[in-house]
């Protein structure tokens, strides 16, 4: 009938492997828009699952479904979240080895919501078979808790995460999930002390304004009122309409109840959250010498009391250094100004300890305690890559972060998988696409990338400032496809940098960073800059901080090698993929921006990734494994095959009836193209092995 849509034509292809015009942009992109707008916002690419932000709430994450998607192979449901878990699952049950789901996606595009739902399959639909259904609450209520001392608002995202997450779920041989435990990466402690405009402070400390009970505010001589709080009013949006601070509030206190912390422990954290609170609104007026004096009397009398330490000790620690000379602690004044940076600092640090702190307990009260061995399936969900109006150190963080994920990504899917090919003389032509080790050089490298001129900077305490930083990073990086400066730019570029900025070209577009502190705050006059990247080093530290000044300076080398780490963790396991794409960036449902998907399509790699796929093989085994497991289903390999393993496994795929375009014998292994080609041949194992239990059954019988 003309007109009638098909249904294929009405809600896309559920695989990008199966597009006709594969190597087409605008298709891909015409696929998933139709798919969107049906609500379908998972698409497979083979194995990988792409998942497009819907912003509302479709009623897919059911138990209902969890039970649908539950032991059934992939490609038999449509692409959801929990066909990828499940599958995951019962390949670590399967093969008896370790699992990473790797999340990614920019700032909003949905990596915390799809790893929530991850946990929840897992804590919800696995087996039950002892008595650890305490451990599953703690699992799935360590995420609120995280999330409100680890999440806020920003102009990107309501709910955003500002630490880098991962975490290991451990299953016993039954597969039963039976612990966990969680690292933590990075947290964007700068946002304790100071937020841009239209974002929030983190989630907890509204929380407990909005959401604690008369008698708890009370004993932290707090008030009801956001606005009293210098640390909460500086991006002037106290209030989200999309979150509720009261109703989080209570679910925070009973998961923290879940996780196991004390009532003692949690009056404590309470009161330390209340500190910073407190710590925010001391002032300092300048002597006439220009030396810092303190007349916040009531503020240090509930510091004193929550903290536990003497007014007279926090006073001496507020308004003065101690400088180490010659085995002698001699006590030096701060000015005003230095004051509130050693305020500010103190405040970041007891706010990030306390983070650590948290963590910590989390994983105790999720340990596992039994040495049985485990497997585990890892998730990793980290700060999604972010570019804001003004961007700093934190942000370079974060953005480093993401490349290395993706240079991850590239390495074991694009680069590896293609040198595997070449490896096993597999005929294979090949599919060109965009390193960007490059950039991550740029960073990391030794001697010449960012991090280590930042730390050589550092180390010349006096000397170095943000603009001997940027003049050593032109004189070393000058040059650099990726890297420039207001004086390396061209005529047309410098007008869109300022001298004391840098800008690197990140794989997912450009962000211009600033080296020099900027003016922030109408909030007071004697506010400080904001921290500019060599600034952290010259902070003057408060005496009450037993973190030297060099414990700040290496920040971001300490980060480079947690994320060396990281990464050295998820190689060791097998990865899936989970890639997030955000739809347009007003956080609206129903809106497809065209423009903002297709950009993310291009830099995730998703076209060569499509492309590889579409060429090459789903699986992959070594002959040896492969003959091992299946050879009960060929007279000519059961019980024992004598010969060489190829010959073996070639014969048995003859039996199994294999046609030679669904599979290709390498040098060690064998390469199957589609995955339903491998479940075909699992399914006619499982029943292999039902017949030869029934008939070992029957013959004890006596039958
Ligand atoms: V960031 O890098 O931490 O700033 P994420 O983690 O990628 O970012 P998040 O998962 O927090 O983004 O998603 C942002 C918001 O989108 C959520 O708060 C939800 O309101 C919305 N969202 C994301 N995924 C889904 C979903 N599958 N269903 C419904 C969703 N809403
Ligand atoms: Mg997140």
């Amino acid at each position: 009938m003309e007109g009638a849509l098909t249904a294929r034509d009405r809600v896309g292809i559920q695989d990008f492997v199966l597009l006709d015009s594969y190597t087409s942009e605008s298709a891909f992109l015409d696929n998933l828009r139709k798919r969107f707008h049906e609500n379908l916002i998972y698409t497979y690419i083979g194995t990988l699952l792409v998942s497009v932000n819907p912003y509302k709430e479709l009623g897919i994450y059911t138990k209902k479904q969890m039970d649908i998607y539950m032991g059934v192979n992939f490609f038999e449901l449509p692409p959801h979240i929990y066909a990828l878990s499940d599958n995951a699952y019962r390949t670590m049950l399967m093969e008896n080895n370790n699992h990473v789901i790797l999340i990614s996606g920019e700032s909003g595009a949905g990596k915390t919501e799809s790893s929530k739902k991850i946990l929840q399959f897992y804590a919800v639909s696995c087996p039950r078979t002892s008595l650890l259904d305490n451990v599953r609450d703690r699992l799935l209520l360590s995420n609120p808790v995280l999330e409100a001392f680890g999440n806020a608002k920003t102009l990107k995202n309501d709910n955003s995460s500002r630490f880098g997450k991962y975490m290991d779920i451990q299953f016993d041989f039954q597969g039963e999930a039976v612990g966990g435990h969680i690292l933590s990466y990075l947290l964007e402690k700068s946002r304790v002390v100071h937020q841009n405009h239209g974002e929030r402070n983190f989630h907890i400390f509204y929380q407990l304004v909005e959401g604690a009970e008369d008698g708890l505010l009370r004993w932290l001589g707090l008030e009801r009122n956001c606005q009293l709080y210098r640390y909460l009013v500086q991006g002037q949006c106290a209030k989200v309409s999309s979150i509720s601070d009261k109703t989080d509030w209570r679910t925070v206190r009973k998961a923290l109840s879940v996780i196991e912390i004390s009532e003692a422990d949690t009056e404590h954290l309470f009161g330390v959250i209340a500190s910073v609170l407190h710590l925010g609104n001391i002032r300092f007026e300048a002597d006439a010498r220009g030396y810092a004096t303190l007349n916040s009397s009531t503020e240090m009398h509930w510091l004193s009391k929550l903290l536990g330490v003497h007014v007279q000790v926090l006073r001496e620690g507020l308004t003065h250094r101690k400088i180490e000379a010659r085995a002698e602690e001699v006590l030096s004044p701060l000015t005003a100004e230095h004051a509130i940076y050693a305020r500010d600092a103190l405040a970041k640090a007891i706010y990030g300890r306390t983070f650590a702190w948290l963590v910590n307990k989390t994983n105790e009260s999720l340990a596992n305690k039994d040495s049985t061995r485990k497997t585990v399936i890892g998730l990793l969900d980290i700060y999604g890559f972010e570019v804001f109006h003004v961007n700093s150190f934190e942000q370079f963080c974060i953005n480093y972060c993401n490349e290395k994920l993706q240079q991850l990504f590239i390495q074991l899917t694009l680069k590896s998988e293609q040198e595997e090919y070449e490896a096993e003389g597999i005929e294979w032509e090949a599919v060109p696409f965009f390193n960007n080790k490059i950039i991550c050089d740029l960073v990391e490298e030794k001697h010449r990338g960012i991090i280590s001129v930042l730390d050589e900077e550092c180390l010349r305490p006096g000397e170095a400032s943000d603009l001997t930083f940027l003049e050593k990073l032109e004189e070393k990086l000058g040059g650099h496809p990726h890297f420039v400066t207001h004086k390396l730019a061209d005529q047309k570029t410098r007008k869109t940098l300022e001298r004391g900025d840098f800008r690197l070209l990140h794989y997912a577009g450009e962000v211009t960073y600033c080296v020099v502190g900027k003016e922030h705050s109408s909030w007071s006059g004697n506010e400080p800059k904001s921290f500019s990247f060599c600034n952290i080093s010259t902070l003057p530290c408060s005496n009450l901080l037993q973190t030297r000044c060099l414990g700040f300076l290496q920040v971001a080398t300490q980060f480079k090698s947690s994320l060396a780490g990281l990464t050295e963790i998820l190689m060791s396991k097998e990865p899936w993929y989970v890639r997030c794409l955000k739809p347009n960036n007003s956080k609206q449902s129903g809106c497809f921006d065209d423009v903002l998907v297709r950009h993310q399509v291009k830099y995730l790699g998703l076209m060569e990734h499509l492309r590889v796929r579409r060429a090459g093989f789903a699986y992959r085994r070594r002959f040896e494994v492969f003959l091992q497991r299946y050879k009960a289903l060929c007279p000519d390999t059961w019980p024992h095959w004598k010969g060489k393993p190829a010959d073996g496994v070639q014969r048995l795929v003859i039996h199994l009836g294999y046609r030679p375009d669904e599979y290709k014998m390498g040098r060690t292994k064998i390469f199957i193209r589609h995955p339903r080609t491998l479940f075909a041949t699992e399914d006619a194992f499982e029943m292999c092995k039902h017949k030869l239990a029934t008939r070992i059954q029957a013959k004890y019988r006596g039958y």
